[in-house]
């Protein structure tokens, strides 16, 4: 087997060395056979040695025991809604595929923990407990699976793109393009700015989306004009299935910084309070005037990279590793253990989760789908060439000859060709 759990093509046995280690002796690189395409790697690269458990004394952690608690509840109920979800992906109850964030709920929770109520922020798909922090109800996430009409986007955006800018400051995913949300938040930062605000903008990005153009834009952007800019990099070892060091010529995404001469660093992010620690001291840079900063957690996908996906390419050992570090059960065994805080509560709060989830299916469930005549509702905005009321009732019939036929399914199915 090699580095990805799939038997090497003409290479020697790979130790599972991932991900790299600064200093760490790449030897040759070795190829081996990647689906259908080949990829340069190397047999010698040692796991890091994190912690698997939480080290902090109770008495140097500043929360009292119902913060500690609201931080354990947030991420199990982010954790059990996706668990969820991706089994109602498999009975094909939701739409759309599913992206889950189980295994990175430290960051987003740690990180969301630390805002305070003006400043916003921007979310991928693997952020849910920082939703949930900020205050967004379940019941209202699961009804964006299910695609019913309910505010604020009444069944446009599915899963992915939660936003509510008013309600909790939490901005859209903007598109589905990498990294397009760096210059984006740049802007929200500017705005900050220009409106004299005290507030910072929070994005958090992945590892992947350090590659592309628009971060480079965006942050030489928000460097140059000073702006409260926070980015939270969540290395979680792949980029669908490219490992870090298959896509950065740099160990850490916090090497890229010196380039825009911003502040930046680099932390475990499956421990909460390192999350914890390492977020502030960004959020404060940020917020008194210095400029963006750029803060790079750690951590593993424990999941696909979506849910069609089955991880072939990550090995046991990979896995098990991280699986030791599961933020949820780290930061579980440390209060119990150094914060004394009764095992009953937190079967209480898991409980409560569960309990949540269901009633946030049955509340989903209930609601009707949007009506086919709003379709471009919201849209675009408002003009003198809109639909009357009479046009809509009379104009929504199902289209039977589709304007472009070259593009239809029918057409492709008698031609046999494909797009
Ligand atoms: C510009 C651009 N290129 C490629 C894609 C396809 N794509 C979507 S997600 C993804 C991987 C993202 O990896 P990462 O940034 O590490 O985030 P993660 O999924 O690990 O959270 C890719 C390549 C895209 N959406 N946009
Ligand atoms: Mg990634």
């Amino acid at each position: 087997m090699n580095l990805y759990g799939r038997p090497s093509v003409g290479a020697p046995p790979c130790s599972t060395g991932y991900p790299l280690e600064r200093g760490a002796h790449l030897g040759t690189p070795v190829q081996f056979f990647f689906g259908k395409y080949m990829a340069q790697i190397s047999p010698q690269i040692a796991l890091p040695d994190y912690p698997s458990e939480i080290q902090i004394d109770r008495r140097d952690v500043p929360f009292k025991d119902e913060e500690l608690l609201r931080l354990y509840s947030m991420m199990k109920l982010a954790r059990t809604f996706e668990e969820k979800l991706a089994s109602l992906y498999r009975q094909g109850k939701i739409f759309g595929a599913v992206y889950v964030g189980i295994g990175q709920e430290a960051t987003s929770a740690g990180c969301a923990s630390q805002l305070e109520s003006g400043d916003y922020l921007s979310m991928v798909a693997r952020n849910l407990a920082a939703y949930f922090y900020r205050g967004v109800e379940p019941r209202h996430v699961m009804a964006r699976w299910f695609g019913k009409d309910q505010t604020p986007s009444h069944g446009r955006e599915l899963g992915l793109f939660l936003a509510d800018i008013d309600k909790h400051g939490i901005i859209p995913y903007h598109n589905g393009s990498m990294a397009s949300w760096i210059p984006a938040g740049a802007g929200y930062a500017l705005a900050f700015k220009l409106r004299r605000l005290p507030n910072v903008m929070l994005c958090f990005t992945g590892d992947g989306a350090t590659s592309p153009g628009d971060f480079y834009e965006g942050l030489n952007f928000a460097s140059i004009h000073k702006l409260p800019l926070v980015i939270i990099c969540e290395v979680n070892q792949f980029a669908y299935s490219t490992p870090p060091h298959l896509q950065m010529p740099v160990k850490d995404v916090a090497d890229r910084a010196p380039a825009f001469d911003i502040y930046a660093e680099t932390a475990f992010g499956n421990d909460l309070f390192t999350v914890i620690a390492a977020a502030r001291r960004g959020i404060e840079h940020a917020r008194s005037g210095k400029g963006p900063a750029l803060i790079e957690f750690k951590t593993f996908r424990q999941r696909g990279h979506g849910e069609h996906d089955d991880m072939a390419y990550v090995s046991k050992e990979l896995r098990e590793y991280w699986e030791e570090r599961d933020p949820i059960a780290m930061y579980r065994r440390w209060m119990i253990e150094r914060a004394k805080i009764a095992v009953g509560m937190l079967t209480r709060i898991d409980e409560v989760a569960a309990r949540q989830i269901e009633e946030a299916i049955e509340y989903a469930e209930s609601l009707p789908f949007p009506k086919a005549e709003t379709v471009t509702d919201r849209l675009f905005a408002p003009s003198p060439h809109d639909p009357t009321p009479e046009d809509r009732k009379n104009n929504f019939e199902p289209i039977e000859t589709p304007a472009i036929p070259a593009l239809t399914a029918s057409n492709e199915r008698k031609t046999g060709e494909h797009f």
